[in-house]
């Protein structure tokens, strides 16, 4: 098959990455010593691209490389290289918004190569990795509830001027190929026997048939794809699973936004969800001891309930001082009708938001299991029929979280539910 490469583009290696760096790196990052001296590892286990380790006599840098095809699925799933333009303008506007306590520094953008340097954080280790661990993050719920408030109030018509807004949907809109992917991946696959399709097989064989035969619950993935695709509410950063967060015991770094767009805000918030759920039922495995098993499973559901708290407290606060921001006008509220009328318009926005975000995070759930992406919490887990007993409980949730959102609301009746799946 033909390469969809632009010229000019050559995927790096371990060996012609530091020349190509030598004479692209911007003169106020200084590795150290000589290109041939750098020590230089690819370590990207990502689904799409190359990841690089440099390290130089004094400075380590990440160097992240788009390849023009689905890494995960080999060149015969060919993807054009401008998911790294979006990617490094998600960081660039996220940076904006929620600043450098929550994303990485970026050094520079090279758009013919489809790569982008950044900092090398350490000791920050990948948050899904750390809670297979069965580690705790005392302020992780509060740093993403408020990157998900500030980002997607920032980016919203209640937070900016009308015109920036439709000029950033305009330019996000371009990245419809990874917008596809979402929409096939999670809205569409996992409703069908689609060859990509990979759960835990024969184990989960009838579970995943009373899926596709489950009218109630497709029906609602399809009106959410429908969402996904013409609702642009706000900058989404796209894929925020644990996989796209690195944690140390105080900070926390969102990372890796190549899936953004303006899209349902419901989309982020219920990834995020969705992908603690999994650690809460993938933990019997990782923590048989069943008392520490269920002490963690506490903590994951107060981490889902504290994200919530934070992220609509503080967009609240932004929303109570917004003066930028078309909709909702302030001509309306905050000087017409008042604050009480405000609150009541606020109650009305989050109560939707909080239905949309439970149905998302169950439309995660469920593409994880059945479709062509899976996640450590569950895949790492050696036993078949251990790993789908732990997925038919997390299939149970996700249809009850997709199907009866509108009947919970708040995280300690889901909690209740989910005890009994
Ligand atoms: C073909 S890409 C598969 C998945 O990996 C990414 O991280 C996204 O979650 C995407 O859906
Ligand atoms: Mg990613």
């Amino acid at each position: 098959m033909p390469s969809i490469a632009p010229d000019g583009y050559t995927p790096q290696t371990c060996e012609t990455l530091p020349f190509y760096l030598d004479t692209k790196l911007p003169s106020n990052i200084k590795l150290g010593g000589s290109p041939k001296e750098w020590k230089v590892q690819e370590v990207g286990d990502g689904n799409l691209n190359l990841v690089f380790i440099v390290e130089g006599k004094e400075k380590t840098i990440i160097v992240k490389q788009a390849l023009p095809y689905v890494r995960a699925a080999g060149e015969g799933w060919q993807l054009s290289l401008t998911r790294a333009f979006f990617e490094y303008n998600a960081l660039d506007l996220e940076t904006k918004f929620a600043s450098h306590d929550l994303i990485p520094h970026v050094y520079f953008f090279d758009q013919d190569m489809a790569l982008f340097t950044m900092e090398f954080l350490t000791p920050h280790v990948i948050l899904r990795k750390e809670l297979i661990a069965g580690k705790t993050f005392a302020s992780l719920s509060e740093n993403i509830g408020l990157f998900l408030a500030k980002t997607l109030f920032h980016t919203s018509d209640i937070g900016m001027n009308a015109k920036d807004k439709k000029a950033l949907v305009s330019k996000f809109a371009v990245n419809h190929e990874l917008c596809k992917i979402t929409e096939d991946l999670i809205f569409t696959e996992p409703y069908y026997n689609a060859e990509r399709n990979n759960w835990t097989s024969p184990q989960l064989d009838e579970d995943v048939k009373k899926v596709w035969q489950d009218q109630e619950m497709i029906q609602v993935a399809m009106k959410y794809k429908y969402k996904f695709m013409t609702e642009a509410q706000a900058l989404l950063h796209g894929d925020l699973h644990s996989g796209s967060i690195m944690v140390t015991e105080t900070e926390t770094k969102v990372i890796d936004p190549e899936f953004s767009f303006m899209g349902p805000m419901a989309f982020d918030i219920g990834n995020y969800i969705g992908n603690l759920f999994f650690a809460y039922f993938a933990r019997p495995y990782w923590e048989q001891d069943k008392s520490k098993c269920a002490h963690y499973q506490q903590w994951l559901v107060e981490q889902i309930d504290v994200t919530w708290q934070v992220f609509e407290a503080h967009f609240r606060e932004l929303w109570d001082e917004n003066l930028e921001g078309e909709a909702y006008p302030t001509e309306i509220y905050q000087n017409g009708l008042g604050i009480e009328a405000l609150r009541v318009a606020q109650d009305d926005f989050m109560a939707t938001l909080f239905e949309e975000t439970l149905v998302n995070a169950g439309l995660e759930m469920n593409r994880r299991i059945i479709g062509f992406a899976g996640v450590a919490d569950f895949k790492d887990i050696p036993d078949p029929d251990i790993r789908a007993n732990n997925e038919r409980r997390a299939l149970k949730l996700a249809r009850e979280l997709i199907v009866n959102a509108k009947q919970y609301k708040d995280f300690i009746s889901i909690q209740k539910y989910a005890e009994q799946c």
